[in-house]
């Protein structure tokens, strides 16, 4: 028989968790059937082989099993202990994405994912791919970034699939950087979701993957995006030239303000100052109208080809229909923009 049976885990970052096993004879896998079959494996440190997009080899996804239910030790000497973080990293995403937008699974069609960890040697990146369905996450070289397995690090690659199958931005020039930045706000907003005390909310991405090698606090930010040393804090029109991963600067600023205002303040013990391009001083509406406004922008509003003037409108848009145009929130997207050089 097969059954559903909740355990929890040791993860390297995010305390003891709760997960959903699924008991296959006397062994638990690591598969979760209240969440689509969600299940995470082990790729051994082996790497896909893929030409154009297409694999000729893949990596394995060889599910974790367990004896007794309490998953890993917390210890990334313990090959569970990053299954956890990863498997716990999806279920935030789930949840998020279900409780808060209505949205069953990525893909919206109540299908889960799957997670790969221990990926290649030494592997400095985590990355989506929308035809294994699936996410893997590196280890890190231990210098610069560790395992990548944090919550805001899943949240952003898994809002990928979501971002792939909704607005499909291009991934490249303005339209690059906000699939980017879509992947930012929503990955630190599943972070925010999960309250949990040993990561508690903020606006850095990848703050616990960091070590002392790589200089910065965070891989991003989004209150002062150029705190990286490379993103944008203001559009130009050469905006579009810049990395993804660096234009996606004006749209996390964007998010910042929107959310928070303008100005310094310190939350969960994290000082922001988030200067305006235009020398306004604009107030925040909070965190959850922000995720409401993009998330109904990203999937009724934006196409393939929005660009920084189109993502104002098409914020401006669901802003009307959620609060009205008269709405102290439909002025606050507008000044928003406006703060950080976009109409
Ligand atoms: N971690 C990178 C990102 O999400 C990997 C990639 O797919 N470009 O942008
Ligand atoms: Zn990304
Ligand atoms: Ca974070």
């Amino acid at each position: 028989s097969v059954e559903t049976a909740t355990g929890d885990g040791k993860s390297l970052y995010s305390g003891t968790v709760p997960l959903e096993a699924t008991l296959s004879g006397s062994t638990y896998q690591l598969k979760d059937a209240t969440r689509g079959g969600t299940y995470t494996g082990d790729a051994a440190n082996k790497t896909d082989l893929c030409i154009l997009g297409i694999c000729i080899s893949r990596a394995p996804s060889t599910v974790f099993t367990d004896t007794d239910n309490h998953w890993g030790t917390g210890a990334s000497s313990d090959r569970s202990s990053a299954a956890v973080d990863a498997q716990y990293g999806t279920n935030e995403t789930w949840d998020y994405y279900k409780n808060v937008h209505g949205r069953n699974g990525i893909a919206g069609d109540g299908k889960g994912s799957y997670n790969r960890v221990h990926y290649g040697n030494s592997y400095n990146n985590a990355f989506w791919d929308d035809t294994c369905f699936c996410m893997t996450y590196g280890d890190g070289d231990g210098t610069q970034l560790g395992p990548l397995v944090a919550l805001d690090v899943a949240g952003h690659e898994m809002t990928h699939g979501v971002t792939s199958k909704t607005a499909a931005l291009t991934y490249s020039g303005e339209s690059g950087g906000l699939n980017e930045a879509t992947s930012d706000i929503m990955g630190t907003l599943v972070e925010w979701y999960a309250n949990n005390s040993s990561d508690l909310g903020d606006y850095l991405i990848g703050e616990k993957i960091v070590r002392s090698g790589f200089g910065k606090a965070a891989l991003r930010f989004m209150d002062q995006p150029s705190k990286d040393g490379n993103s944008a804090d203001c559009w130009s029109s050469s905006v579009g030239n810049l990395d993804v991963h660096y234009s996606s600067g004006v749209a996390n600023h964007f998010a910042y303000l929107l959310a928070e205002g303008s100005g310094a303040k310190t939350i969960n013990g994290v000082s922001y100052n988030s200067p305006t391009c235009n020398s306004s001083s604009v107030s925040g509406i909070g965190r959850d109208k922000l995720g409401a406004i993009w998330y109904r922008a990203l999937t009724v509003y934006m196409t393939s080809s929005t660009n920084y003037a189109g993502a104002r409108t098409a914020t401006l848009s669901a802003a009307k229909d959620l609060y009205g145009v008269g709405s102290s929130e439909y002025g606050a997207v507008g000044a928003a923009w406006s703060a950080v050089g976009v109409g």
